[in-house]
């Protein structure tokens, strides 16, 4: 995290069921809109390998009408950048159409755009930072160590974090091909750092610096639209293409 804006990519993940909680909340209120959960990322171009999303379960998010026929859920203050920088209109406006605890949307169904499993479900993550980005993010555990890991735990522990273990039965999916660490880049580095938890913070930091130089550096396609090319070509690539699709949307913050 360097000095100046971060430019991240908002993924528009449709909710396609919600949890029984997150439906009792929202009722009518968002009209007839199509509702999306938002995920900011830095790497558009893994996003053939979303096997779920994240919140957070202490984190409180808005559903916030983006116009008359769409509605975005994210942080205020994220909807409020949005809003800023035109993604949300009219410019400046934030329309709050509902509340919801991040508790509440665990267990819902979305539709994750560009992902070879198309329909995945949301999960909690501890280390969801609401300070950060939408408060969503999109997991993808091949590539991301904090994702893997996290996937990781809940499968280990369901009851704990009270999930349905079919909600965290997909699998990571080989994405991009490294030469240190082959097609799943995340999982090796989380076991040769010898990572146990995402409580492991320190080394979790370590892993995501290792993973993101050996992807964006040496990595390669081995899915999609851009097979075979390297991840330094394909990222804005696959990020332009999710755009012009209506699927994603440039935010900065
Ligand atoms: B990235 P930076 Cl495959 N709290 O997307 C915690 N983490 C958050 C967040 C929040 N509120 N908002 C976004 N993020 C994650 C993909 C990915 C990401 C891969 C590999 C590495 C990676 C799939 N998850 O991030 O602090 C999002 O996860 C490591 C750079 O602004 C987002 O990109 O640098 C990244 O952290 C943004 O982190």
């Amino acid at each position: 995290e360097g000095i100046g804006p971060q430019e991240y990519t908002g993924v528009k993940m449709e909710v396609v069921q919600w949890s029984p909680e997150a439906e009792a909340l929202i009722s009518n209120k968002a009209g007839n809109r199509k509702v999306y959960l938002v995920a900011a990322t830095l790497r558009p171009e893994t996003m053939y390998g979303q096997t779920n999303c994240f919140v957070g379960t202490g984190i409180k998010y808005g559903v916030f009408a983006v116009n008359d026929k769409e509605a975005y859920v994210c942080t205020v203050r994220a909807a409020r950048n949005m809003a800023f920088q035109g993604v949300i209109t009219p410019r400046g406006n934030v329309e709050q159409l509902a509340e919801l605890p991040g508790s509440t949307i665990v267990g819902s169904k979305i539709r994750a755009p560009f992902a070879i499993n198309p329909e995945v479900y949301v999960l909690p993550m501890d280390n969801v930072l609401a300070t950060k980005g939408t408060g969503v993010v999109t997991s993808v555990p091949s590539d991301s160590p904090d994702d893997y890991q996290t996937l990781m735990d809940l499968r280990k522990k369901p009851e704990f974090y009270k999930i349905d273990p079919s909600w965290a039965a997909i699998d990571p999916v080989p994405v991009i091909s490294t030469p240190a660490y082959g097609d799943m880049t995340a999982p090796a580095i989380v076991k040769q750092l010898k990572i146990q938890s995402q409580k492991d913070t320190k080394q979790l930091a370590e892993a995501k610096e290792i993973a993101y130089k050996e992807g964006f550096y040496n990595g390669k396609m081995i899915v999609g639209e851009y097979k075979g090319e390297p991840v330094q070509e394909a990222k804005v690539k696959v990020r332009d293409s999710m755009i012009k699709a209506g699927l994603a949307f440039a935010y900065a913050e």
